[in-house]
Protein backbone atom coordinates (compact mmCIF):
# COMPACT_ATOMS: atom_id res chain seq x y z
CA UNK A 1 0.00 0.00 0.00
CA UNK A 2 1.07 3.50 -0.64
CA UNK A 3 0.55 5.91 1.50
CA UNK A 4 -0.26 9.74 0.27
CA UNK A 5 2.04 12.45 1.40
CA UNK A 6 -0.77 14.83 2.50
CA UNK A 7 0.25 18.39 0.90
CA UNK A 8 -1.36 22.15 1.36
CA UNK A 9 -1.98 24.32 -1.18
CA UNK A 10 -2.88 28.01 -0.35
CA UNK A 11 -4.68 30.52 -2.98
CA UNK A 12 -4.76 34.07 -2.35
CA UNK A 13 -7.11 36.58 -4.16
CA UNK A 14 -7.74 39.94 -4.02
CA UNK A 15 -9.88 42.28 -6.21
CA UNK A 16 -9.14 40.80 -9.69
CA UNK A 17 -5.44 39.60 -8.77
CA UNK A 18 -3.86 36.12 -7.62
CA UNK A 19 -0.89 36.07 -4.96
CA UNK A 20 1.44 33.64 -6.63
CA UNK A 21 5.44 32.69 -5.49
CA UNK A 22 8.12 32.05 -7.31
CA UNK A 23 9.66 28.51 -5.76
CA UNK A 24 13.48 29.39 -4.97
CA UNK A 25 14.36 25.85 -4.18
CA UNK A 26 13.38 22.07 -3.98
CA UNK A 27 10.59 20.42 -5.55
CA UNK A 28 8.95 22.84 -8.12
CA UNK A 29 11.97 24.78 -7.81
CA UNK A 30 11.36 28.15 -10.80
CA UNK A 31 7.50 27.63 -10.70
CA UNK A 32 4.89 30.30 -9.76
CA UNK A 33 2.38 28.66 -7.13
CA UNK A 34 0.51 29.28 -4.39
CA UNK A 35 2.10 28.35 -1.03
CA UNK A 36 1.88 25.35 1.01
CA UNK A 37 3.87 22.21 1.92
CA UNK A 38 3.83 19.30 3.89
CA UNK A 39 1.30 18.56 6.85
CA UNK A 40 3.39 18.10 10.15
CA UNK A 41 2.50 15.29 12.77
CA UNK A 42 -0.01 16.57 14.96
CA UNK A 43 -1.60 19.36 12.93
CA UNK A 44 -4.83 19.39 10.89
CA UNK A 45 -4.52 20.34 6.94
CA UNK A 46 -6.17 23.63 7.76
CA UNK A 47 -3.48 24.04 10.72
CA UNK A 48 -0.44 23.40 8.06
CA UNK A 49 -2.22 25.58 5.21
CA UNK A 50 -1.99 28.23 7.43
CA UNK A 51 1.26 27.63 8.49
CA UNK A 52 2.86 27.15 5.28
CA UNK A 53 1.66 30.33 3.78
CA UNK A 54 2.72 32.22 7.25
CA UNK A 55 6.31 30.47 6.75
CA UNK A 56 6.43 31.40 3.15
CA UNK A 57 4.48 34.72 2.42
CA UNK A 58 4.18 36.45 5.95
CA UNK A 59 0.20 36.76 5.41
CA UNK A 60 -1.86 35.23 8.43
CA UNK A 61 -5.65 34.38 7.67
CA UNK A 62 -8.25 33.29 10.60
CA UNK A 63 -10.08 30.84 8.40
CA UNK A 64 -9.20 28.96 5.15
CA UNK A 65 -11.89 27.41 2.61
CA UNK A 66 -11.10 24.21 1.34
CA UNK A 67 -12.04 24.62 -2.68
CA UNK A 68 -10.15 21.56 -4.29
CA UNK A 69 -8.54 17.67 -3.68
CA UNK A 70 -5.63 16.50 -6.35
CA UNK A 71 -4.19 13.26 -6.06
CA UNK A 72 -0.53 13.33 -7.99
CA UNK A 73 1.09 10.04 -9.05
CA UNK A 74 4.66 10.27 -10.88
CA UNK A 75 5.48 7.29 -12.80
CA UNK A 76 7.76 5.25 -11.69
CA UNK A 77 7.55 6.71 -8.20
CA UNK A 78 5.84 5.10 -5.41
CA UNK A 79 4.43 8.13 -3.79
CA UNK A 80 1.39 9.40 -4.21
CA UNK A 81 0.81 13.27 -3.37
CA UNK A 82 -2.50 14.16 -1.79
CA UNK A 83 -2.87 18.11 -2.36
CA UNK A 84 -5.05 20.07 -0.46
CA UNK A 85 -6.37 23.24 -1.71
CA UNK A 86 -7.42 26.05 0.17
CA UNK A 87 -8.31 29.86 -0.93
CA UNK A 88 -8.74 33.04 0.90
CA UNK A 89 -9.38 36.84 -0.16
CA UNK A 90 -9.23 38.03 3.60
CA UNK A 91 -5.62 38.00 4.85
CA UNK A 92 -3.45 39.81 7.43
CA UNK A 93 -0.44 41.75 6.56
CA UNK A 94 1.68 42.34 3.56
CA UNK A 95 3.43 39.10 1.41
CA UNK A 96 7.28 39.81 1.66
CA UNK A 97 9.98 37.43 -0.19
CA UNK A 98 11.03 34.29 1.93
CA UNK A 99 13.91 31.47 1.50
CA UNK A 100 11.00 29.47 -0.33
CA UNK A 101 9.17 31.59 -2.17
CA UNK A 102 9.30 35.43 -3.69
CA UNK A 103 5.61 36.15 -3.97
CA UNK A 104 4.00 38.60 -6.93
CA UNK A 105 0.70 39.97 -7.68
CA UNK A 106 -0.64 38.68 -10.90
CA UNK A 107 -3.95 40.07 -12.93
CA UNK A 108 -6.16 36.80 -13.61
CA UNK A 109 -5.66 37.64 -17.03
CA UNK A 110 -2.16 36.86 -17.01
CA UNK A 111 -1.40 34.35 -15.07
CA UNK A 112 2.13 32.61 -15.94
CA UNK A 113 0.54 28.95 -16.50
CA UNK A 114 4.05 28.93 -19.45
CA UNK A 115 6.28 28.51 -15.74
CA UNK A 116 3.79 26.99 -13.51
CA UNK A 117 2.66 22.87 -12.94
CA UNK A 118 1.42 21.41 -16.36
CA UNK A 119 -1.96 20.75 -14.37
CA UNK A 120 -2.29 24.10 -12.85
CA UNK A 121 -4.28 25.25 -16.29
CA UNK A 122 -6.92 22.49 -15.95
CA UNK A 123 -7.98 23.41 -12.80
CA UNK A 124 -7.53 27.33 -12.09
CA UNK A 125 -10.30 28.45 -13.90
CA UNK A 126 -12.72 26.15 -11.78
CA UNK A 127 -10.74 27.84 -8.54
CA UNK A 128 -11.47 31.39 -10.27
CA UNK A 129 -15.16 30.36 -10.69
CA UNK A 130 -15.46 29.87 -6.60
CA UNK A 131 -16.33 25.90 -7.36
CA UNK A 132 -14.88 23.03 -6.11
CA UNK A 133 -13.65 20.16 -7.60
CA UNK A 134 -11.56 17.04 -7.03
CA UNK A 135 -9.09 15.29 -9.14
CA UNK A 136 -6.02 13.30 -10.18
CA UNK A 137 -3.02 13.60 -12.47
CA UNK A 138 -0.81 11.49 -13.78
CA UNK A 139 3.03 12.77 -14.47
CA UNK A 140 5.51 11.28 -16.60
CA UNK A 141 8.58 12.94 -15.11
CA UNK A 142 7.65 16.83 -14.11
CA UNK A 143 6.41 18.34 -17.08
CA UNK A 144 4.14 15.57 -19.37
CA UNK A 145 0.75 14.71 -17.68
CA UNK A 146 -0.15 11.33 -18.86
CA UNK A 147 -3.87 11.22 -17.77
CA UNK A 148 -6.03 12.62 -15.45
CA UNK A 149 -9.58 13.42 -14.30
CA UNK A 150 -11.22 16.40 -12.80
CA UNK A 151 -14.44 17.20 -11.34
CA UNK A 152 -16.48 19.75 -9.48
CA UNK A 153 -17.88 18.56 -6.63
CA UNK A 154 -20.38 19.81 -3.82
CA UNK A 155 -18.64 19.10 -0.94
CA UNK A 156 -15.28 18.49 -0.21
CA UNK A 157 -14.01 15.71 2.91
CA UNK A 158 -13.40 17.11 6.13
CA UNK A 159 -10.08 18.11 7.92
CA UNK A 160 -8.61 15.91 10.17
CA UNK A 161 -5.12 14.99 11.90
CA UNK A 162 -2.59 14.02 10.22
O1 LIG B 1 7.02 21.12 0.78
P1 LIG B 1 7.02 21.34 -0.70
O2 LIG B 1 7.38 22.76 -1.06
O3 LIG B 1 7.81 20.32 -1.47
O4 LIG B 1 5.50 21.17 -1.18
C1 LIG B 1 5.14 21.16 -2.52
C2 LIG B 1 4.13 22.25 -2.83
O5 LIG B 1 3.78 22.18 -4.21
C3 LIG B 1 2.83 22.10 -2.08
O6 LIG B 1 2.27 23.39 -1.84
C4 LIG B 1 1.93 21.35 -3.06
C5 LIG B 1 2.38 21.93 -4.36
N1 LIG B 1 2.19 21.11 -5.55
C6 LIG B 1 2.59 19.83 -5.78
N2 LIG B 1 2.22 19.46 -7.05
C7 LIG B 1 1.59 20.53 -7.60
C8 LIG B 1 0.99 20.77 -8.85
O7 LIG B 1 0.98 19.91 -9.74
N3 LIG B 1 0.43 21.98 -9.06
C9 LIG B 1 0.46 22.93 -8.09
N4 LIG B 1 -0.08 24.12 -8.36
N5 LIG B 1 1.02 22.74 -6.89
C10 LIG B 1 1.57 21.56 -6.66
O8 LIG B 1 3.18 19.15 -4.94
Amino acid sequence: MVTPKLLTLVMVLRQQKILLGLKKRGFGAGRWNGFGGKVEPGETIEEGAKRELWEESSLTVESLEKVGQIKFEFVGERELLDVHIFRTDSYQGEPVESEEMRPQWFDLEKIPFDEMWADDIYWFPLLLQNKKFKGQFKFQGHNTILEYTLQEVDELEADKES
